[in-house]
């Protein structure tokens, strides 16, 4: 990695996210999310798993911290629980903003910059029951909870994200049910995209008006290609381009809707709502994993493939997805691809031209699922060529001048991966769901000598 160099200003980073890591679902007044109600309904996660205690973060933060410091990263990408601290969604529970409060000045002691997110799907049960995201009450609460958070920690926090992948929420929350809160509304699900984006736009000017300085927001984004050559293909590529890449970002850079016909496939879109959303940002988080092959209906599998053991997409999609023919893949069996992450990068660079903010690339990591030997010691060596390949890939966009700041990896501990509850494996740093013990893996040794390595340049 000697040749590797992205310059002395890029931030290195982790990320984690609360239900992922926190645990503590109960302690100090917090309320019930979205997620603790979908994942106690039997055959939603796989083995029946919860993230009622995930990996204990929540009292192991300190340890968490310490290991981060001896990692040597210059940021922490972590996610604020909402129904930590507005419980019933509109009541601010102090003892909430006081974990996160302690959990900022524990990373600020050891020069460790905090990067929030305000809303990593982890609604507050008491909104869901009021409609959740498919009411348009929820961007006022959300900004209410915005304001409140910022105004506890905006003077420590170093950037702020207000929501991490909406289209996933959107997606596999409400259109495939896949995720909490279980909704499948197929194409209806873009209502909670508007309602998403105006959270958004509601929340950024909260955020500002608490003094909150960098403020970005978070989505993952794939190259689509074709599946074949045929023209209702080409069709489908670019209604599922619009659905994952340009729904979340073209109001919001350009002032547009990003999907055809947006205004009549959702209801209550009201004049000044473009106006809303498209808030001045200071960067844009990009989570990149891998491509996607889409074609025309009829041509492929119904088969979401976010997931290894197969959610059915509603049957009224214009398009369908197919495998990518990649010679890797992890253990999730998504394909090993970085040159999509430059795709990404550049075609974004392309389309946005100088409006695009400058790119953090806040989450990107792999499903590797090593144990440790009988020395203690993981050996994934995968996950290291799957970081070096896409840090090159990175490279390579800024090297046609895509304005890219810092990369947080996905992520710092293995933690609860969503509906394949603790199968999944994405951390530097192994988790031993039984005794909570943390052991740093061979790839936490690599990211400590690259990053050590690139700091010496500064
Ligand atoms: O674990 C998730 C994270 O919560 C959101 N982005 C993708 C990761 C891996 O699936």
């Amino acid at each position: 990695m000697t040749d590797l160099q992205l310059g002395p200003d890029f931030v290195w980073g982790v990320a984690t996210a609360s239900y992922q890591v926190e645990g503590a679902v109960t302690e100090d007044g917090r309320g019930p999310s979205a997620w603790d109600v979908f994942a106690s309904r039997p055959g939603t996660v796989r083995a029946g798993h919860t993230g009622d205690v995930a990996c204990d973060h929540y009292h192991r933060y300190r340890e968490d911290v310490a290991l981060m410091a001896d990692l040597g990263v210059d940021a922490y990408r972590f996610s604020v629980a909402w129904p930590r601290v507005m419980p019933d969604g509109m009541t601010v529970e102090p003892r909430g903003l006081d974990f996160y409060e302690r959990l900022v000045d524990a990373l600020l002691e050891k020069g460790i910059q905090p990067s929030a997110t305000l809303f990593h799907w982890d609604t507050p049960q008491a909104l869901e029951g009021r409609g959740g995201w498919e009411s348009r009450d929820v961007a006022d609460r959300f900004a209410e909870y915005a304001g409140a958070v910022a105004e506890r920690l905006a003077d420590r926090v170093t950037r702020w994200m207000t929501l991490n992948e909406p289209v996933v929420l959107t997606m596999m929350g409400h259109a495939t049910g896949r995720h909490a809160p279980g909704k499948q509304l197929g194409l209806g699900a873009l209502q909670v995209a508007l309602h998403q984006l105006l959270a958004h736009g509601r929340g950024v000017q909260a955020l500002r008006a608490a003094g909150a300085r960098e403020i970005g927001i978070a989505n993952n984004h794939v190259p689509v290609w074709p599946s074949d050559d045929h023209p209702e293909s080409a069709e489908a590529v670019a209604f599922f381009d619009s659905l994952y890449n340009r729904l979340f970002l073209d109001p919001l850079i350009l002032g547009e809707w990003g999907v055809d016909g947006f205004e009549d496939l959702v209801e209550g879109v009201r004049d000044d709502d473009l106006a809303t959303i498209g808030q001045p940002i200071d960067f844009l988080g990009v989570n990149y994993y891998n491509p996607q092959a889409v074609g025309a209906p009829g041509t492929g599998t119904g088969t979401d493939p976010a997931v290894v053991d197969g959610a059915m997409l509603p049957p009224d999609l214009p398009f369908t997805f197919h495998d990518i023919d990649s010679p890797t893949h992890n253990d999730f069996g998504w394909p090993i691809v970085p040159s999509g992450l430059t795709e990404v990068l550049v075609g974004f660079h392309e389309r946005y031209g100088d409006r695009l903010p400058p790119v953090y690339i806040t989450e990107n990591g792999g499903a590797f699922n090593e144990e440790p030997d009988e020395h203690g010691r993981v050996d994934d060596q995968r996950r290291i060529a799957y970081t070096e390949d896409h840090l090159r890939a990175l490279r390579a966009a800024m090297d046609v001048g895509v304005d890219v700041r810092g990369y947080f990896h996905w992520s710092l501990m293995d933690n609860f991966e969503w509906a394949e509850g603790y199968a999944m494996r994405f951390g530097l740093v192994h988790v031993d769901f039984e005794t909570l013990a943390r052991t740093p893996k061979d790839s936490f040794a690599w990211y400590r000598d690259l990053i050590a390595s690139q700091q010496r340049s500064r």
